[in-house]
């Protein structure tokens, strides 16, 4: 009934303004000759376009003039050299310019950039001449002012909080971005995660209507799932990965809407592709119910190198299942019965086959073996287990140094979740606390991509200078702070 052309429509009608501030850094005016190079602090992580003047001084500048200005989001990757960076991703991620200009003048830099440091070296100039003039025009479609404070008593809390929200607000452009740095796109698994902070922060709904739709207009793959990414700028183009995990959390996402939203409207026009993507998974479960591998890059689920990660899908096509039926009973759908039982018949196949009684945990042949957080954590999200059980299995899990652990926030965001869930809130407290504090003591203005306290230079893409430094998926200290009164 709804194509894509509808889709694309409803997105760019719920096209958000952006707000623009403009900050002067913390330097006014710089005198360089060949070699010199001044490193300017805008004080705060920015996302936006820089520009800035430069003059003589006495003579004129006889010959052009040569800058190389780098933009970095903490001083590492400042101080990082980029020519030795090995291809991983694309170095043209890494954001430095060389330009060359012919007069004084002013510039602005037509790229958008997402930085706290700017460090402009002077590469070549014939004369002695003079910087200044700088200025940052920083954009967000989320509005700042109307940001309620956190009510938290805590401090560090408090800090976490402010950092949090400050990563949502980079993140919201004219879409949900997973990150401004890097890879400035709309991931299914950061805009479930961004959407659900926006609710308790920004409120901002248009954001999130219009991402929804730009995934309803993406096109499927053979099994029927939508694409996990799309871009929306210069224009629409649906991204070319289709990870299984990704495409239940755009049902989740619609259910996360309607629960806070009551729009029936934008559920009515989602419900058929949300009902499609269930199908599709439960088109690839065996006899006994239980997922298939499929193909190339199937599940997601964390950066953790080595990671099987069957288990844990399984366990998020559960915690879509339940999300998923609960939303079809509110709206007065038949079918929701239909899916609560395939629910409960699910939940026991995986309680049957997944869970090893001698080992007291969810290990099994279909991860070949290994033993996980992501596995625990997905299966105690799908129901499978719970209660007193569920804790201690989460709780050994953690601390068992042979099982594999989260490397992103965006994983850490579940392992938190099922501890509220399991109304272990004290040590979800201590868990927010240690891990996105950690952040903090290294002097975080925005949460990062990856973090594993033990090893700072970890990076899912082999290089830590190409991470990003304020994603999407770290948001959600803020969701946990304030929904729970923190
Ligand atoms: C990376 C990005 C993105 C994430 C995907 C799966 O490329 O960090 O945010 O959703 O992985």
């Amino acid at each position: 009934m709804y194509d894509r052309d509808f889709f694309l429509k409803k997105a760019q009608e719920n096209l958000p303004v952006l707000y623009y501030k403009d900050i002067t850094p913390d330097i006014t005016e710089f005198l360089a000759s060949t070699g010199d190079s001044v490193l300017l602090d805008l004080g705060e992580h920015a996302v936006g376009h820089f520009s800035f003047s430069f003059d003589n001084i006495e003579d004129f500048i006889d010959a052009p003039v040569r800058l190389i200005i780098k933009f970095g989001e903490d001083m590492r990757e400042i101080e990082d050299d980029f020519s030795l960076y090995e291809e991983g991703l694309s170095k043209t991620w890494l954001q430095e310019e060389i330009i060359n200009l012919d007069f004084p003048q002013k510039t602005a830099l037509p790229r958008r950039y997402a930085c706290r440091y700017i460090k402009i070296t002077v590469d070549k100039t014939n004369k002695p001449i003079k910087l200044f003039d700088f200025c940052f025009r920083a954009s967000t479609s989320a509005a700042v002012s109307a940001l309620k404070p956190s009510e938290a008593s805590d401090t560090l809390l408090k800090k976490i909080d402010l950092v949090a929200t400050n990563t949502l607000k980079e993140c919201m452009q004219t879409f949900f971005e997973d990150g401004p740095k890097r890879d400035r796109r709309l991931w299914i698994g950061d805009l479930r995660l961004e959407a659900l902070t926006n609710y308790y922060t920004f409120k901002n709904l248009e954001i999130t209507k219009r991402c929804l739709y730009l995934f309803a207009a993406g096109g499927r793959d053979k099994l029927g799932f939508l694409p996990s990414f799309v871009y929306d700028t210069p224009y629409y183009f649906s991204g070319s990965a289709h990870i299984a995990d990704y495409a239940l959390l755009f049902v989740v996402s619609v259910c996360d809407y309607y629960e806070h939203t009551a729009d029936r409207t934008v559920v009515d026009e989602l419900l058929d592709i949300c009902k499609s993507q269930l199908e599709s998974f439960r088109a690839i479960l065996d006899k006994n119910l239980i997922v298939t591998r499929q193909e190339g890059w199937f599940a997601f689920i964390d950066w953790c190198p080595g990671l099987e990660g069957l288990t844990a899908l399984q366990g998020v096509y559960l915690y879509t299942l339940e999300r998923f039926s609960k939303l079809l009973k509110a709206i007065g759908d038949d079918e929701h019965e239909k899916y609560s039982l395939h629910l409960c018949e699910v939940r026991r196949a995986c309680r049957e086959r997944l869970y090893d009684e001698n080992a007291g945990c969810f290990i099994n042949e279909l991860d070949n073996g290994q033993l996980s957080v992501h596995s625990q954590v997905w299966m105690i999200l799908g129901g499978v287990v719970d209660g007193k059980e569920a804790e201690e299995l989460l709780i050994s899990c953690l601390e068992n140094k042979n099982a594999k652990q989260p490397v992103t926030p965006y994983m850490r965001h579940y392992v938190t979740e099922a501890m509220f869930k399991l109304n272990m809130r004290d040590k979800a407290v201590q868990y927010l606390k240690t891990f996105w504090g950690g952040m903090l003591e290294h002097g975080a203005d925005t949460f990062w991509e990856a973090y594993i306290p033990e090893d700072l230079d970890f990076s899912p893409y082999d290089n830590r200078t190409i991470n990003s430094l304020c994603h999407a998926w770290s948001c959600t200290p803020s969701y946990f702070i304030r929904k729970y009164g923190l």
